[in-house]
């Protein structure tokens, strides 16, 4: 029951007295024989690698028997159950999590005391795991933590990538991209399963073969197999419900393939083949939302995609053989994106070509089976793959896709629009020019059940301005499913202070059901909760004031405003918007240094794609501004810039918690929905934002007058784009006009005149493709309204609690009851022990 504190005094940490002794000895206990028997070391001279080993060990003894609980439940009672496919999982680190989750991370706390060593010292030796680029790819880690919580049968399939995404470290300011061999020394969480590995096909051409019976059939004759090897991780629920699977596969080479051209002679080129295959999960693409085009992108795709799908089908087979007239009702496909589009195709050839059903058995089953999450309204998103790289590797897929297409245009295009071929050539799979293509994202819409964006504006645009032709034949196909946040991770075990002050006013049931942090509401008026829950804010900023002293070096001071921006460096999501903002600022301070402002720090984190060149130079250009600032003594210290390295998972749960201001400030109509914002929120920052993805769906629970809203709307964006002329606000605003000018001094780079220019060029010769300077203005009038509240500390404690108190509907527990309900019609099963 909820123990009703009315006292000012913080409890940020949880007493110990409250941890079973008896626990805590058998806890450690079992570290210390697994670090003499697992890892073959002893307490007197373990490293804390090591140690840490020795805890995952002993963690793994609880989930790998609720593991098979989970599996046997499902296997008995043949529950039906979602596949989530998706080329990225972003899962950060599991230890803190998992102990979490399993309600064992006090006791384990208390057990490495015990031995001297302090858990979060131990559980920084675990690498990232960083298999995604950012929100795609953790909205499917978030949703794999809620699927396992909320008990519903599924399994996740991906790639079990041997380099994550890229190490950047900032050399003399600039971005520099290093490999992340997040397994080099192995990885104790994953498991091999060499009894579910599979057999892979590709490239080749096919016959047309003339049946008995006269009919005509095509029989694909491959010229290379891969090997694709399953590693499972699996995925612990909170509270001891089920545990669910995360299965990644591993590229490798086919034995006798290479055993053939060896005895045929060729040594050399055996390895050759040996390491074409196993570069197919070599390294994650680092593209977040811009397509490379690549072949061996095609490749991963469909290499996953081909093993997830036949490991489904084994799976089916177990229990219903060669009937597969219950395919659809047992088996939900999600595809998250377009990445796993390759899926469709592959699931008509396996029960063609390898089961023998009709075209139009293997339509009916295959159009059941799956749905399609669409994140993203960029243009060079969309993925288009030319046909000639499908011919090379894909030759029989190809075929199947010109099927579909053929019939899709014949049957329900042109029953709805008869002789309009002008239709046909918009809603084809395939785009007719000089090279010709395949749209991934049609054959998605075509196929799937449902179609979802991420948050309510985005969903609507996707029915509207990117479908809308498709939404005429098929109004009922699409929907919206808002994204949301696992409260596990995102609150219990990154920000235990306020954890502990909701178990105080919510009860403890709130990680299940966060809707009940609303209590938290009627208490905002309060001046010992408002004292408590800024104490618990002050606490995580020196915290983070120590982790940016030791990776940046630079001193900060936690008593001033922590305004943040970390996310993956765009131009639509304007980092440089914040910039300027940044510079006029420090224009400003020098005019008159003894203005009363409020101190404070900026701070950033974000990784550019390598071949992004606009990006890097931004990142160049807060690292260059930075520098200058936080180095004027004239300013006296009431400003400063960071800009943290290597900006991942593991860091953003350090500067969540520690943040006074979120920075959202995409232009309207280009975010889809951002999960980052619902984060900062629930750990009580307040959003300085645009009315794009889900900030509007964020200030509709937490209030506009708790939030610093600006910025054109999506309708005025849209309106002004065709007309906008950023010339027209540079020479109409002296403040603009002068940082805008100071990137092309060598004020902040000396002796580089020029180096910071490529961003004005953007802005004035490239036409500021991302209203940059339309929406500058109305950006500096927020921040003046947010220092101005931040100086009131009861009207922005009051704000920042009245944010995180209303966050309940982000928790990706309700993303994926929408999900299970209204697309998978899925049921959560209780798993018996
Ligand atoms: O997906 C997030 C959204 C976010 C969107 C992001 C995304 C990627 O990370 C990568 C590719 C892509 O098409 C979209 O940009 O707005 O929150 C999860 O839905």
């Amino acid at each position: 029951a909820a123990a009703k504190t009315t006292t000012s005094a913080p409890k940020a940490v949880k007493a110990t007295s409250t941890v079973d002794k008896a626990q805590v000895k058998a806890f450690k206990e079992q570290v210390e024989k697994h670090l003499r028997t697992t890892i073959g070391t002893s307490p007197e001279k373990a490293s804390k690698l090591a140690w840490w080993q020795a805890l995952v060990a002993t963690v793994n003894e609880d989930i790998f028997g609720r593991l098979t609980d989970t599996q046997q439940t499902h296997a008995k009672n043949d529950t039906r159950a979602v596949h989530y496919l998706s080329a990225e999982f972003l899962m950060g680190r599991l230890t803190i999590n998992n102990l979490t989750n399993l309600e064992k991370f006090d006791v384990a706390r208390e057990a490495l005391k015990e031995f001297g060593l302090d858990i979060n010292d131990i559980c920084e030796e675990e690498p990232d795991m960083a298999l995604g680029n950012g929100g795609l790819g953790r909205l499917a880690a978030c949703f794999m933590d809620s699927l396992a919580t909320c008990n519903y049968p599924c399994v996740g399939y991906g790639i079990h990538y041997e380099n994550g995404l890229f190490r950047q470290e900032i050399r003399a300011g600039k971005q520099v991209e290093r490999p992340d061999s997040w397994r080099e020394y192995g990885c104790p969480w994953e498991v091999c399963r060499p009894e579910s590995v599979q057999n892979i096909p590709l490239g080749g051409y096919v016959e047309k073969q003339t049946a008995p019976d006269g009919s005509q059939c095509s029989v694909w004759h491959p010229s290379s197999m891969i090997k694709g090897v399953p590693w499972d991780i699996p995925v612990v629920g909170y509270r001891g419900s089920s545990v669910a699977i995360l299965r990644l596969w591993e590229s490798r080479s086919t034995e006798q393939f290479n055993w053939d051209v060896f005895n045929a002679g060729g040594y050399v080129d055996a390895q050759t083949e040996k390491s074409l295959a196993e570069t197919i999960s070599k390294v994650l693409y680092p593209n977040d939302s811009t397509e490379a085009g690549k072949e061996l992108r095609l490749t991963q795709q469909y290499f996953f995609c081909a093993c997830s799908l036949r490991d489904i089908l084994r799976r089916y087979k177990r229990s219903h053989h060669n009937d597969f007239s219950e395919f659809a009702s047992k088996i939900a496909i999600q595809l998250n994106d377009t990445h796993p589009t390759i899926a469709i195709p592959e699931l008509m050839r396996l029960l063609i070509d390898e089961e023998g059903l009709s075209y139009e058995q293997a339509w009916d089953i295959t159009s059941k089976s799956f749905n399609y999450t669409n994140h993203t309204l960029l243009p060079e998103a969309l993925e288009k793959w030319p046909v000639y790289i499908f011919e090379k590797l894909l030759p029989r897929h190809l075929e199947l896709i010109y099927e579909i297409n053929f019939r899709f245009l014949n049957g329900p295009v042109e029953a709805k629009w008869p002789g309009n071929n002008e239709m046909k050539s918009k809603l084809s799979i395939i785009e007719e020019g000089e090279v010709r293509k395949v749209r991934m994202a049609n054959l998605c819409v075509i196929t799937s059940e449902h179609v979802n964006g991420v948050a309510k504006i985005h969903s609507k645009l996707v029915k509207e301005d990117l479908f809308p032709d498709y939404a005429q034949l098929w109004p009922n196909k699409f929907c919206n499913v808002t994204n949301g946040v696992t409260p596990r991770r995102w609150i219990l075990s990154c920000n235990r202070g306020l954890a502990e002050l909701y178990n105080d006013v919510a009860g403890k049931d709130w990680p299940l059901d966060l809707d009940k942090c609303e209590a938290l509401k009627k208490y905002a008026d309060k001046k010992e909760y408002q004292d408590r829950f800024m104490k618990i804010k002050h606490d995580n900023k020196v915290a983070l004031a120590k982790t940016i002293k030791e990776l940046c070096g630079v001193e900060v001071d936690p008593n001033a405003l922590f305004d943040v921006q970390v996310k993956r460096l765009h131009e639509y999501k304007r980092q440089h918007l914040n910039l300027l903002y940044i510079m006029s600022l420090y224009k400003s301070l020098l005019e008159d240094p003894d203005q009363d402002i409020v101190p404070q720090v900026f701070i950033f984190g974000a990784k550019a794609a390598p071949a992004y060149t606009l990006a890097k130079d931004i990142i160049f250009a807060i690292n260059a501004v930075g520098e200058k600032i936080n180095n004027d003594l004239r300013i006296k210290g009431k400003l400063k810039v960071v800009f943290i390295p290597n900006y991942r998972v593991s860091l953003a749960e350090k500067i969540i918690p520690a943040a006074d201001i979120s920075e959202q400030i995409s232009t309207a109509g280009y975010e889809a929905s951002g999960t980052s914002n619902m984060k900062f929120s629930m750990n009580g920052a307040l959003t300085l934002g645009t009315m794009d993805g889900a900030n509007i769906e964020i200030v509709e629970q937490a209030g506009i007058e708790n939030n610093f809203i600006f910025g054109l709307s999506v309708e005025e964006v849209q309106k002004l784009k065709p007309r906008y002329n950023p010339w027209d606000y540079y020479n109409a605003d002296h403040d603009l006009k002068a940082v805008v000018d100071w990137l092309d001094s060598d004020f902040f780079t000396p002796g580089q005149p020029g180096a910071l220019s490529s961003i004005k060029s953007s802005l004035l010769n490239n036409g500021d493709p991302f209203l940059v300077l339309a929406d500058f203005a109305s950006y500096k009038a927020a921040h003046q309204r947010a220092q101005k509240m931040f100086k009131d500390k009861a009207k922005w404690a009051k704000a920042a609690m009245i944010n995180s108190a209303t966050m309940g509907i982000f928790s990706s527990d309700r993303s994926i009851k929408d999900y299970a309900t209204n697309i998978w019609t899925l049921k959560s099963q209780l798993i018996k022990k």
